[in-house]
């Protein structure tokens, strides 16, 4: 009796364990995000933009350490290039609304 409760306790710490390690697949991809938003709060857009023309390119942007699929999700209107208004966006709350 008392070895089946022991049994018992033991496949529902499992389960438990189990559900821990199985929860939220975007996690780690999200904190990326959090890690490069952080990032871009403490940039201000004139200094990323290299040649002053009020949008970051790519190559900007990747000087600036903005990973390529960052830069894609700030570009809400797929331009290729990201302008203050889409970057000041994009480290207010992330992606387009
Ligand atoms: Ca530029
Ligand atoms: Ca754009």
């Amino acid at each position: 009796m008392k070895n089946s409760m022991t049994a018992l306790v033991l496949a529902m710490f499992a389960v438990g364990s189990a559900g821990v390690f199985a929860q939220e697949p975007g996690e780690q991809e999200q904190q990326q995000t959090q890690e490069q938003q952080a990032k871009m709060e403490a940039m201000e857009f004139s200094q990323l933009d290299g040649d002053q023309d009020g949008n970051l390119n790519e190559t900007e942007a990747q000087e600036a350490g903005i990973e390529p699929v960052t830069f894609d999700a700030m570009d809400v209107d797929s331009n290729q290039l990201v302008s203050e208004e889409e970057f000041e966006h994009a480290k207010e709350g992330g992606s387009a609304r």
